[in-house]
């Protein structure tokens, strides 16, 4: 008899998996803030914060796909399109650059820009002051070195091909790892980061710095920490703690980054003798050991994201 169930189970399982593969290729969906693009079957996002050539690269990355240059003029018409239609923007930094030798031109992923859409402007490139080494693809269609330190639009890029599906999870990111007890999906970041930056980084993830909202996810959250392989990472960090999503940045009492007090969390066990930093220690975080921390906001440590299942309004609801 429980065998049967199981098994009954386990077909449900199935049939389930198989409906979700087949909504995720047909409505071809990455995330709610990319527009797939049929012509290229790609997704884009026009960022509208203009930053610098290596923040806007890094961006991309932390979306999960890459900074944008056009493979091909089908592609350039189809995204210029797109932009047209949507953005004001003259120019937006591409992913191409020579940044690593002078004069030699490449995309972000290794592939020479003759390889690839390369209709530079009259008199283009021309390396204006020694400085020019960070190409923007300007409305008209043809594209010029610029110096790299400026701030301009940028698209990042994810191609249907390549897209990945964390089912358990709900999101393209397979690399948060679901936890059953707790329903939820958690990823170690093994990067040190600031708190202000690892808030930014989950966010981009479509999650947030984990809150913690009882014992058992505090539990979760001390086994992820130890289970990591953080003792393999070098360099200039703070041991001990991991930054988590609770703050006092307002100095108006410790809140989680979900807008509750500490309190309505349902976890306030400080470590020994914590807070102890008043006005110099405002960001949350949590010893190895579990109990909570204040830090300085600009001390780096590992920190963890948790993610909402099912919060993505991604195909699977839209069919
Ligand atoms: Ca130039
Ligand atoms: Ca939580
Ligand atoms: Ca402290």
């Amino acid at each position: 008899m429980a065998r049967t169930t199981l098994l009954v189970f386990a077909l449900v399982q199935l049939v389930c998996l198989t409906v979700d593969i087949n909504a995720q290729s047909k409505n071809a969906f990455f995330r709610k803030d990319y527009q797939f693009l049929e012509a290229t079957q790609s997704f884009y996002k026009i960022h509208t914060i203009h930053r610098s050539w290596r923040d806007a690269k890094k961006r991309c990355t932390m979306e999960g796909g890459y900074l944008f240059y056009p493979d091909d003029q089908t592609e350039a018409d189809a995204v210029i399109g797109f932009w047209n239609q949507t953005q004001p923007f003259y120019w937006v930094y591409i992913g191409v650059s020579d940044f690593l030798a002078k004069g030699v031109f490449e995309t972000v992923d290794g592939r020479p820009v003759t390889d690839v859409y390369s209709v530079w402007g009259p008199g283009e490139p021309n390396d204006v002051n020694g400085v020019e080494d960070c190409v923007i693809l300007r409305r008209d269609g043809t594209i010029n070195d610029d110096a790299c330190d400026k701030k301009y639009p940028f698209i990042c890029k994810k191609t249907l091909l390549s897209l990945e599906w964390n089912f358990l999870c709900d999101m393209p990111d397979k690399s948060y790892l679901y936890d059953n007890t707790l329903g939820k999906c958690y990823k170690f970041h093994l990067t040190p980061m600031n708190w202000t930056d690892a808030y930014s980084v989950c966010a981009a993830e479509q999650s947030y710095l984990a809150v913690i909202n009882s014992q058992k996810e505090a539990d979760h959250l001390v086994k992820t920490t130890n289970e990591a392989p953080r003792d393999t990472i070098k360099g200039d960090y703070l041991r001990g703690a991991v930054h988590l999503g609770f703050h006092n940045r307002d100095d108006d009492g410790w809140k989680t980054v979900r807008g509750t007090t500490l309190e309505e969390s349902g976890y306030t066990r400080w470590g020994n003798q914590q807070p102890d930093g008043g006005d110099k220690e405002q960001c949350g975080t949590m010893f190895y050991t579990g109990t909570l921390n204040d830090l300085a906001c600009w001390q780096k440590c590992f920190f963890i994201c948790e993610h909402d299942i099912g919060t993505l309004n991604s195909a699977i609801d839209e069919s």
